[in-house]
């Protein structure tokens, strides 16, 4: 009988000592974003990193470094690959130049609305797996951004009112839609984007409600022409290696958190869209319909550019938009 006690004892004394012993054991990850803190996508980063760090019971601490702040946008891929990160935050299209599927989702009009948004994300997500996958990293999840619009400074009818108007591109895309519509390109990551509108070196750009917002781009521009041109994706990507030396239970928990951040993210990106615009037009952004004339404009640019990508792409791509137009 005392036997048993003191065995009883024995075992909660190891099991405490397990328990303080797992708390020493804590993995720490570095999260790089490119994108600040307020930013629907960084918001749901910092709940993915709250749900593992609950999920796995404390055993994995993710730290979200927002706004650039760790490695520069272009930067994180390359990070994470080599470990430098063990998880990052990238904007797919910025790497279009080294595998044209990657920029899939910044082409003008191939998917302009979140349905086809979505469904170009399936037909892509097979692709996206392979290749990072033969580069040491694995993908958790991909989040669209809103609806991409031009910004610029004075009203236009046609593409042809961009001409010589300097240009903010973030993504090889949004550089070749300046060359064709004859507007004169600068390269400008978000982070850097309020300042190259304060410094005039920038009077126009393409992207989202939510960036144009975030940089509060009314102050320096004040017209927003509503193109719905397309929706560009943020990916969670990982470094394989750091993904396996976790344990087993740690993993689903990384896995079941990135799950719900997809399903998540893609909700809030659609219901903050409006709140985005309704919060640039509080601010004085004049939100316009585009004329008919700069529509066919664009839809053109957009003709030219996925010829192009096609080509480039060859039969991987050629795969990858046929298995969107099926779905
Ligand atoms: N915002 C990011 C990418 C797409 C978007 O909507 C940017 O402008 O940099």
């Amino acid at each position: 009988m005392k036997r048993r006690l003191i065995s009883k004892a024995l075992i909660t004394t190891v099991l405490a000592m397990g328990g303080i012993a797992s708390v020493q054991a804590q993995t720490k990850w570095d999260l790089p974003a490119a994108y600040p803190a307020n930013n629907f996508h960084t918001e749901n980063l910092v709940q993915f990193a709250n749900d593992v760090e609950k999920a796995s019971g404390g055993k994995l601490k993710i730290t979200v470094h927002a706004n650039a702040s760790l490695f520069k946008a272009p930067e994180i891929k390359r990070a994470v690959q080599g470990g430098q990160a063990q998880i990052g935050e990238i904007l797919l299209a910025n790497f279009q130049n080294e595998w044209q599927l990657f920029g899939a989702d910044g082409l003008p009009f191939l998917a302009d609305s979140y349905e086809e948004s979505f469904k170009l994300y399936k037909a892509q997500r097979p692709f996206l797996e392979k290749k990072l996958a033969e580069q040491g990293m694995i993908l958790l999840y991909a989040v669209a951004w809103p609806p991409q619009g031009i910004y610029v400074k004075k009203p236009i009818n046609s593409a042809a009112d961009l001409k010589g108007v300097k240009w903010r591109a973030y993504s090889p895309s949004t550089a070749r839609i300046a060359e064709l519509v004859g507007a004169q390109p600068v390269t400008v990551q978000a982070a850097e984007l309020s300042q190259a509108m304060a410094t005039g070196v920038i009077e126009s750009y393409m992207s989202s409600g939510s960036t144009g917002y975030d940089t509060k781009t009314y102050e320096h521009i004040k017209y927003w022409y509503d193109t719905q041109a397309w929706l560009p994706k943020n990916a969670v990507i990982m470094n394989k290696a750091a993904f396996d030396a976790l344990d087993a239970g740690t993993k689903q928990a990384v896995l079941k958190a990135g799950a719900d951040a997809d399903a998540r993210g893609w909700k809030v990106s659609q219901a903050k869209n409006g709140e985005y615009i309704d919060l640039l037009k509080k601010n004085g952004m004049n939100i316009v319909t585009p004329s008919a004339q700069l529509k066919a404009d664009m839809k053109k640019v957009g003709d030219v550019m996925l010829k192009e990508w096609l080509e480039k792409a060859g039969p991987e791509g050629k795969a990858l938009v046929d298995a969107y137009n099926k779905l």
